[in-house]
């Protein structure tokens, strides 16, 4: 057989639901190359149908322990789940991942759902890149809830929530300075907040801070170059309007778990009759063209270049628009 019918076979395969075809797929998207292209040509009219999730917070907020209440409160519902835990920090699956897996273990078994750990391994495009093409072969492999937990460790957690439709970001109570633990950034891209481990009593402080950051970020929202939108009919500000909701949880005990699941539903809903969500495909998918076009140009550039251009720059030699015009020179040239 070779090797392009054997790819036929399991992209069939995956359509069909297979959950072998789904691993499997999972891993030629992370090799990437041709056949990765060939495998997302093949599958992507199929896609569009997955709510996909992020969760992010900072390490051991208690977002692997979240993940799994949810995912249970998913299947209680009938609905099949694709976990996706990603560790931009680290350049090795399984290991550093093992203890969510263990964390997760009352999940297994169960073929309506299916759990894989990424990490980065120098992909072209990026960890970003890669979780959301493995987020399509999911979405192809018709799981209805698709939940990507990554650590929040700088910006790619950002890029990686931003895969997502719903985001939400999980702070813990007892994790330094309340206000200087929740970075600015991460509270613009959540849909949900949730504060787990509210089994602690530091927790208000942490819901009250978080209170507090969103009514001053909030009022900016209906801001637009600095003044009010008056001209905004009252009813369609009312519609485009989402007011991230805080959920307090003891995820260790599934407390709060309907809560946040009902806010979940809630925010999948008002996306879909705002028309957000339409809104947000398109935002994902130019994010999707810029992040390629970037990694097809500069991912063919030397190492040696990319050096040279640099010291360059820095060193003043060179004009940043100079350096990216011999770059983009270079890539016509080919
Ligand atoms: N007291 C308490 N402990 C919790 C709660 N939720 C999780 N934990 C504990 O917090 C620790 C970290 O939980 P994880 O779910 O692994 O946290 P995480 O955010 O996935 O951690 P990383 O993936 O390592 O960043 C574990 O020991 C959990 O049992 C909670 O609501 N209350
Ligand atoms: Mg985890």
């Amino acid at each position: 057989m070779t090797a392009q019918s054997q790819l036929d076979g399991l992209i069939a395969q995956l359509l069909d639901g297979n959950r072998r075809a789904v691993a499997r797929l999972i891993s030629v998207v992370e090799r990437g190359g041709d056949s990765a292209d060939k495998v997302i040509h093949a599958i992507y009219p199929h896609t569009g149908n997955a709510h996909l999730i992020g969760i992010t917070g900072p390490p051991g907020a208690g977002k692997s322990t979240l993940v799994n209440a949810i995912a249970k409160a998913f299947r209680a519902a009938d609905l099949t789940v694709a976990i996706i835990a990603v560790d931009p920090t680290s350049p090795f699956t399984g290991g550093a991942l093992l203890g969510d897996r263990i964390r997760m273990s009352d999940l297994y078994g169960d073929k309506g759902v299916f759990i894989r750990s990424m990490a980065s391994r120098g992909q072209l495009g990026g960890l970003a890149q890669t979780t959301a093409d493995a987020v399509k072969v999911l979405d192809a492999g018709g799981f209805d809830k698709i939940l990507i937990e990554t650590v929040g460790a700088g910006q790619a957690e950002v890029d990686i929530a931003s895969t997502a439709h719903t985001t939400i970001v999980i702070e813990a109570p007892g994790m330094g300075d309340d206000i200087q633990s929740i970075k600015a950034g991460i509270l613009e891209i959540a849909d949900v907040l949730v504060v787990n481990k509210a089994d602690r009593p530091e927790a208000r402080n942490t819901v009250r801070a978080l209170r507090n950051m969103l009514q001053l970020g909030g009022r900016s929202q209906d801001l637009h170059h600095g003044r009010l939108m008056e001209t905004v009919p009252v009813d369609t500000m009312e519609n485009a309007k989402w007011e991230p909701p805080i959920v307090e949880t003891v995820a260790t005990q599934d407390t709060g778990i309907d809560q946040l699941v009902g806010e979940i539903g809630r925010h999948q809903h008002y996306l879909q009759t705002s028309g957000r969500w339409a809104v947000r495909e398109a935002q994902r998918s130019w994010r999707e063209i810029e992040r390629r076009v970037v990694a097809n140009v500069l991912g063919e550039i030397s190492a040696e270049t990319r050096q040279s251009l640099t010291d360059a720059v820095a060193s003043r030699q060179l004009t940043p628009a100079a350096a990216a015009k011999m770059v983009l020179e270079m890539e016509v040239a080919k």
